[in-house]
């Protein structure tokens, strides 16, 4: 039996990224009147590199060199990204962006089943608690009893540092979880860990690497909103607890 079920956020929960971060970092550039612009496409190349500040750096270091030797160079990557969270957590509040289909329901039928929750992720946890505020309702942080989030490891994703963390957090060992992945870098960091991974694709990772995943679906699906990868494989419109305590053993 499992105890407890692991999520990542960005991809993961909902689709955060090119509507919600990019555009967040996007708006801090202008507001610090930097002609730099990630269009859609060029957003999808820089999720290379997890974590707002380390995909900053890269970007300066690949797309604006003359930059790089900046005397101030980490104090603005710090500023910038600072803007930037504040600018996201304003746009989840005014327009949240919704959570994937199928994720309310599965967090609430594990809690009725009594499987303990955490998250597991690379992004700040402020935007990890504005999301859930925003879209289940300020009661959901009690439901995660742990949340790990941003630079609290000194190694983000796809490093297993993070999951680690929450593991020994919740005093269990990795065969007693399984974690909700979206993507290469994290599902390397759930392997890492030796936690069985369950995918759930988007638009930007659908073409990733996840050998090693235990299950990869397009969405976690629901009775209106089902699963076509979990009705072709399984000939089911969505996945259970059931289905993932099965999937597991
Ligand atoms: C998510 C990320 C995050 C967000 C930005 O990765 O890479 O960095 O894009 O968040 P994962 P911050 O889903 O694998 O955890 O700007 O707050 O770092
Ligand atoms: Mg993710």
């Amino acid at each position: 039996m499992l105890k407890a079920f692991i999520f990542d956020v960005d991809g993961t929960l909902a689709d955060t990224e090119r509507d919600g971060h990019r555009v967040a970092f996007n708006r801090a550039f202008k507001q610090f009147y930097l002609n730099w612009h990630w269009s859609k496409e060029v957003y999808g190349e820089l999720l290379a590199v997890t974590g707002g500040k380390e995909r900053i750096l890269h970007y300066i270091k690949s797309h604006h060199k003359a930059e790089r030797n900046r005397h101030d160079l980490s104090l603005l990557i710090k500023q910038l990204h600072a803007r930037k969270t504040e600018i996201y957590v304003s746009l989840l509040k005014n327009n949240a962006i919704p959570l994937r289909p199928g994720i309310l329901r599965l967090l609430r039928e594990a809690r009725a089943a009594k499987y303990r929750l955490a998250i597991a992720t690379t992004t700040t946890p402020q935007n990890v608690t504005t999301l859930l505020e925003n879209t289940i309702g300020p009661e959901s942080l009690n439901w995660f009893e742990v949340i790990a989030a941003g630079d609290v490891v000194a190694n983000k994703k796809p490093a297993a540092d993070i999951y680690h963390y929450a593991l020994a957090k919740m005093g269990l060992s990795a065969q007693d979880c399984i974690a909700f992945e979206d993507s290469s870098n994290g599902i390397r960091s759930s392997l890492g860990a030796g936690l069985k991974t369950i995918i759930t694709y988007n638009d930007y990772t659908r073409n990733d690497d996840f050998s090693g995943a235990t299950l990869v679906l397009d969405q976690i699906g629901d009775e209106d909103n089902p699963s076509l990868l979990l009705k072709q494989t399984l000939q089911q419109n969505f996945l259970t607890v059931d289905t993932i305590e099965q999937l597991a053993q």
